[in-house]
């Protein structure tokens, strides 16, 4: 599967390239605590590694195409703190890359090329520069600083689009890890809303969801919300500190990570078990609009058209809830986007107004929030784009008032 993956990204390569795709190191925390390493997504799709420090290199020379994989030497001290890093026999094995050599050899193996090819033919060297590494350091610039002071003609391309192209597109594999995140996701949301009662702590309610995940050799896609009242009108509310109120709805955005696949769900359920009349018109507006998306949802539209469409619906819609009134708009009781693509990352890798095509996963999580009355409601399933619509892969995340009722009233 990897080595397919590959495959496919060296056709989309420059004809004589070196692409460097590096895992990435963990950041330091404070001291000498580091965060948890985190893998590049890319890196961990072309390899299946998820060590810290190994660097991948694709050459292409015209027809010929060759994989390196770098890894860090055989620590025997370090191996007493914090355990061994991966051998050259099991990396390879993994990632079917046979050719396997120290992280010390980069430069020169680089060189060697450069070297050697690099007078005959125009040498491009790729990377790739996410948006976020655009205003932070890019860990590669450094090495490739360097290469360009000895080899000033070689050429330097960011290849996000490329990777980006083939993560977009997620294979059968991919989508049984995601229902598998889906699934848990489901559970840990049953979890919560069984516990949940009058004057129960958000970060209460959170450990129900972690406890599940944890039991299910799950990790967090992201960091939970769990907001209560008008917590759940501030977007990404991620204190979970407060203790709720009778009455309040809780608003859960949250999703967990199955083998690196994410799933991203929001729920929205009554902390008592029962929604008030209010409650229950601006939850039923918000389901439609979910519905809507799925109904409109299909290949050659963009993640901006559903929203505009969304947007439209709630045109029509919000009057009947008294809402539009002195000058307001829809954009003061909506004011985020309905679909981002899922994937590896919880925002994954995306192309700004590229057309849906069968295989994408997105979101489709339109909400409402209404800071007067303490309310606010968000609805997020995860779906697919297939040949002629989509399909929900959280389908069977219960969203139904009456189906949340019922639940909460049976526990
Ligand atoms: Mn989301």
């Amino acid at each position: 599967m990897f080595q397919e993956r590959r495959e496919k990204l060296f056709e989309s390569l420059p004809e004589y390239s070196i692409s460097i795709l590096m895992a990435g190191k963990a950041s330091y925390n404070i001291g000498d605590e580091t965060h948890p390493f985190d893998v590049n997504r890319s890196f961990y799709y072309l390899t299946g590694l998820d060590n810290e420090n190994l660097v991948l290199m694709l050459v292409k020379m015209g027809k010929v195409n060759q994989t390196i994989l770098f890894i860090e030497p055989f620590d025997p001290v370090m191996a007493k703190w914090v355990g061994g890093k991966i051998m050259a026999k099991e990396a390879s094995e993994i990632s079917g890359i046979k050719d396997v050599r120290y992280v010390e050899q980069l430069k020169s193996t680089i060189a060697m090329y450069l070297n050697n090819y690099g007078k005959i033919h125009q040498f491009t060297l790729c990377g790739e520069l996410s948006k976020q590494e655009f205003d932070q350091p890019w860990p590669l610039a450094d090495l490739f600083n360097e290469v360009r002071k000895q080899y000033p003609d070689v050429l330097v391309k960011n290849i996000f689009e490329n990777t980006a192209r083939l993560r977009m597109v997620k294979e059968e594999y991919e989508i049984e890890n995601m229902c598998k995140a889906i699934s848990v996701t489901d559970a840990g949301i049953k979890a919560m809303m069984t516990a949940a009662r009058d004057y129960i702590w958000e970060n209460e309610l959170e450990a129900y969801f972690d406890f599940v995940l944890k039991s299910e050799q799950c990790e967090h896609a992201f960091h939970t919300i769990c907001a209560s009242g008008k917590n759940a009108t501030v977007l990404h509310y991620g204190k979970n500190n407060q203790q709720t109120k009778p009455g309040d709805l809780v608003l859960v955005d949250l999703g967990a990570s199955h083998k690196y696949y994410n799933a991203d769900i929001s729920r929205t359920f009554p902390v008592n078990g029962k929604f008030s009349d209010r409650q229950r018109e601006i939850y039923e507006t918000v389901l439609r609009a979910n519905k809507y998306v799925m109904e409109i949802a299909k290949p050659g539209m963009t993640t901006r058209e559903l929203n505009n469409k969304v947007i439209e619906f709630y045109q029509e819609e919000l009057p009947k809830l008294g809402l539009l009134k002195d000058g307001k708009t829809v954009r003061d009781y909506y004011w985020h986007g309905v679909s981002h693509h899922l994937g590896l990352e919880t925002h994954d890798v995306s192309l700004p107004d590229e057309p849906l095509q069968p295989g994408n996963v997105i979101t489709d999580e339109p909400g409402l929030y209404l800071e007067e009355e303490g309310i606010g409601v968000r609805i997020e399933d995860d779906i697919m784009i297939t040949e002629n619509g989509c399909i929900c892969l959280s389908k069977d995340v219960m969203k139904e008032v009456a189906d949340i009722e019922n639940f909460m009233a049976s526990r």
